[in-house]
């Protein structure tokens, strides 16, 4: 049983950067796993042809952001969208990539599953002249000036908020870390601002759970079983510790107290966790940036000026949260 050294204060502690018009998620949109087009959509309209490809539908935070896309990429709002669900596979977002080129859209935007691997269709991109416009995720890529501009959160920031919580409450914790999807730029960035923040000392271990609550499940059984002095877990999204729950309270220990747990993401389920005391710290990566993703978009069509990158807001909850609060959130 760990001892906190000290109760914190407050919940929110904003880390914002630049603060976000929110989206309300109206779209009932699930994860289609082919390539849809608004119905009836007039492909002679003077309307925007985008084409999105979503990395898939792995967690509440990607369902919430695929909603915010939906709700925002509207023919209203001058786009004809084609929207793609790559169910995780980098593969099937190369295809559709090459996909939209073939179409002839205007303008690309996507979400990188990995950070490597699409140097030879960010070429053919840049050879078709089509703008891109990255959405949350990052690239690692040889290819010059492969994009217009980014849209995402601060995933060092988020890790180091998260350890900040812990060395402050809980600095001798014994720690295990879910990661999620290796290679990808929030597995990456969390990781490095987490770990150096708390000092990997601390870290009995590490594995992946691919962001899902599923594959999060089974990674904490077998960590579990592999470092039973563990005491404290941090989860790279609140899906990964969603599943932890479970295997923690399979084997018998209480979550939130037996294992302290820290998440990302803040959708409504894991908050919901940390009013049930099973969560003990949230820190928040908003989904809902539509609307600016629909800016992005348009200017990079218009050949407008913008940043290279933008940050979205974040904030960080602790137990002290209200049942209102969560039931306020618009995911
Ligand atoms: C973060 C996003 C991550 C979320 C996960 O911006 O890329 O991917 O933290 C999601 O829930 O799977």
């Amino acid at each position: 049983m760990l001892t906190r050294s000290r109760r914190t204060r407050g919940v929110a502690a904003a880390i914002a950067v630049l603060a976000l018009g929110l989206t309300a998620c109206s779209s009932d949109s699930g994860s289609e796993s082919k390539e849809t087009s608004p119905a009836g959509g007039d492909v002679t309209s003077g309307n925007i042809k985008v084409g999105f490809s979503q990395l898939g539908a792995e967690s509440g935070w990607r369902t919430a952001n695929t909603e915010s896309v939906k709700a925002s990429l509207t023919a209203e709002n001058g786009i004809d969208l084609t929207f793609s669900d790559a169910q995780q596979k980098q593969e099937n977002q190369i295809k559709a990539l090459r996909d939209f080129i073939d179409q002839g859209v205007d303008v690309i935007a996507f979400s990188p599953v990995v950070e490597t691997g699409w140097d030879e269709v960010l070429q053919e991109i840049k050879d078709a002249e089509i703008p891109v416009v990255l959405v949350d995720r990052t690239v690692d890529t040889h290819v010059v000036d492969p994009y217009v501009t980014w849209i995402g959160a601060d995933f060092e920031a988020e890790g180091i908020t998260a350890g900040e919580w812990v060395v402050e409450n809980y600095p001798d914790a014994k720690i295990f870390e879910l990661q999620g999807t290796l290679g990808s730029g929030a597995q990456v960035d969390r990781e490095a601002g987490f770990d150096a923040t708390v000092g990997e000392s601390h870290i009995l271990g590490k594995a992946s759970g691919n962001f899902t609550r599923a594959e999060g499940k089974a990674a904490m059984e077998a960590a579990l079983q592999a470092y039973p002095d563990m005491n404290l877990l941090f989860a790279h999204n609140d899906d990964m510790g969603l599943g932890a729950i479970e295997a923690i309270e399979a084997a018998g220990k209480v979550p939130g107290k037996d294992i302290i747990i820290v998440t990302v993401d803040g959708v409504r389920d894991g908050l919901q966790a940390l009013v049930d005391k099973k969560f003990n710290y949230v820190v928040e990566c908003n989904p809902v940036f539509g609307d600016q993703i629909l800016d992005a978009i348009t200017k990079a069509h218009n050949g407008e000026q913008q940043p290279r990158k933008t940050i979205v807001l974040d904030q960080a909850f602790d137990q002290t949260i209200t049942q209102a609060v969560v039931d306020a959130r618009l995911y």
